[in-house]
């Protein structure tokens, strides 16, 4: 029997058909594509989010304090996003699965250990793994998109080399709104319902055409000749350590996959993800809305924490020597902390132990580098900062998040420009921000318009009440 996608298309919330479906899979000739898969899931989606608005729309999640009207909106139930949920201990689960059953269950590349992010794109948006043929049908699919515009590499090679490689990625995906296809299905004014068709084509693009800018930026900024072309047989990963001028080293190209898979997603209140769906509601198209996103990953509170972990890193060790002792490692960050600055890759808004993508990495560094000296102090400071925060009294998480690891990783092969380091990390959340862009527009989310207060209007408004 061959059963094509198109035909059970309509059917496909009557969960038998969808066991028919998943059997067909298998059974039909072509492997259905992300598209197809999408467009068979929505209608049942569209009704489950009726019947829990029906059903729970007047529930409260309780009362909100003014604190956290001053408190950076810290566990504020205020957004809807559906490709992960970050739990305070556990970290985050991607469609309910953990860092450590995606490596499990995601298809891998031929040899290959790590997932590859084609993978965790498609359980981004459908909630499902895919199969070994669906992953590589995705890495054909964005190698074929993965081209940029001559004026988008015209703006890249005019900037200077000294403007931050995070300010040349935010413009770059900016200026790809040229070619939007919501942009332009907008001004043809189609009907609300299909808004999601056009945002998932750009959601694709965008995803597809990050490579090149990255690659683009970097040889620029670092000097490393010529950018070689995508090859349409390879994954993704593949290519952009190759555009990176890394290809050849397997040990990268592996880290790159578990990297491109572990930074994609964090729920939705982080800067980077609030600020795309944010944008987007306003009905950006998903390039200006992740260029926006791009612009809140670029914060030392954020993104670019993982370059000033390095930072700090190397100047421990320009100070100390390449293998200091405990003492002289505590009486460092003890300075870091006295001079009011921040430990970078320590802490956390939501999460209250070690981050699972640091112990992720860490597992990978103990497999692929466990002589690295850098990676050795990694570990030491890791025995040390949890302590000494406690101590200190302030920070609510002691223990280490993403970024105290990364830029070890990606040094230890020669990837030593940190101030690069961001732009990884952005090419990996892109999947997050745009799976979530493609069911916003399914599900038609209205602008965000959250109430604000000033001052004034709270005491005025609290002044009798609890005296
Ligand atoms: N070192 C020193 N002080 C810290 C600290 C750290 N690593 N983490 C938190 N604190 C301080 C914080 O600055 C605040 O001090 P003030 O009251 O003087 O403002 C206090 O502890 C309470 O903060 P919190 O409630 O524990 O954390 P927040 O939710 O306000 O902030 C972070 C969360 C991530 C911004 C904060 O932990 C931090 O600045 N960490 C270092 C930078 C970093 O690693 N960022 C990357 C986060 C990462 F997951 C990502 O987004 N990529």
């Amino acid at each position: 029997m061959i059963v094509h996608a198109g035909s059970i298309l309509r059917f496909s919330h009557s969960p038998s058909l969808r066991n028919t479906f998943a059997a067909a899979r298998y059974l039909s000739s072509k492997p259905v594509t992300l598209k197809e898969r999408l467009s068979q899931l929505i209608p049942g989606e569209i009704e489950t989010v009726k019947s829990v608005r029906a059903e729970y729309g007047k529930q409260s999640f309780g009362p909100v304090l003014v604190d956290q009207l001053y408190g950076g909106m810290r566990g504020l139930p205020a957004l809807i996003w559906d490709g992960s949920v970050l739990d305070a201990e556990e970290g985050i689960h991607f469609r309910g699965k953990t860092i450590f059953e995606c490596q499990e269950l995601l298809p891998k590349a031929p040899g290959g250990l790590e997932p590859l992010p084609e993978g965790l794109f498609w359980l981004l948006v459908t909630g499902e793994i895919p199969t070994q043929e669906q992953v590589t049908g995705l890495s054909r699919d964005w190698a074929a998109r993965s081209t940029i515009p001559e004026f988008v590499e015209e703006i890249l090679d005019r900037c200077p080399t000294t403007l931050h490689p995070m300010s040349q990625f935010s413009m770059a995906v900016t200026a790809l709104n040229h070619d939007s296809a919501f942009s332009k299905a907008y001004q043809e004014r189609i009907p609300k319902k299909e808004y999601w068709g056009p945002t998932f084509e750009d959601a694709m693009d965008l995803i597809a055409k990050l490579p090149n800018i990255a690659g683009r930026i970097y040889r620029n900024v670092f000097g490393q000749g010529k950018l070689p072309a995508i090859d349409l047989e390879k994954d993704y990963s593949w290519n952009l350590a190759t555009l990176l001028g890394f290809g050849d080293n397997p040990g990268f190209v592996e880290l790159l996959r578990l990297y491109l898979t572990i930074h994609s997603d964090h729920e939705g209140g982080n800067v980077s993800a609030h600020t795309g769906k944010l944008v987007g509601s306003a009905l950006s198209d998903p390039f200006l809305a992740y260029g926006a996103a791009l612009n809140g990953l670029a914060g030392p509170l954020h993104g670019l924490a993982n370059q000033e972990v390095l930072i700090w890193l190397q100047t421990m060790q320009a100070n100390l020597g390449k293998e200091p002792s405990d003492e002289a490692v505590k009486e460092y960050i003890w300075s870091t902390l006295k001079a009011g600055q921040v430990v970078p890759g320590y802490g956390h808004a939501v999460l209250r132990k070690t981050d699972p993508r640091y112990i992720a990495q860490r597992k990978f560094a103990l497999r692929h580098m466990p002589e690295d000296k850098m990676f050795q102090l990694v570990g030491q400071i890791y025995n040390l900062v949890p302590d000494i925060l406690l101590e200190a009294g302030k920070a609510k998480n002691p223990w280490p998040n993403v970024d105290a690891h990364s830029g070890v990783l990606l040094s230890h092969y020669g990837l030593t420009e940190m101030q690069y380091y961001t732009v990884l990390f952005g090419v990996s959340r892109a999947f997050g921000v745009a799976a979530q862009l493609i069911w916003d527009r399914v599900h038609g989310a209205p602008l965000e318009r959250p109430k604000s207060y000033s001052t004034k209007a709270i005491k005025k408004m609290f002044a009798n009440k609890h005296q």
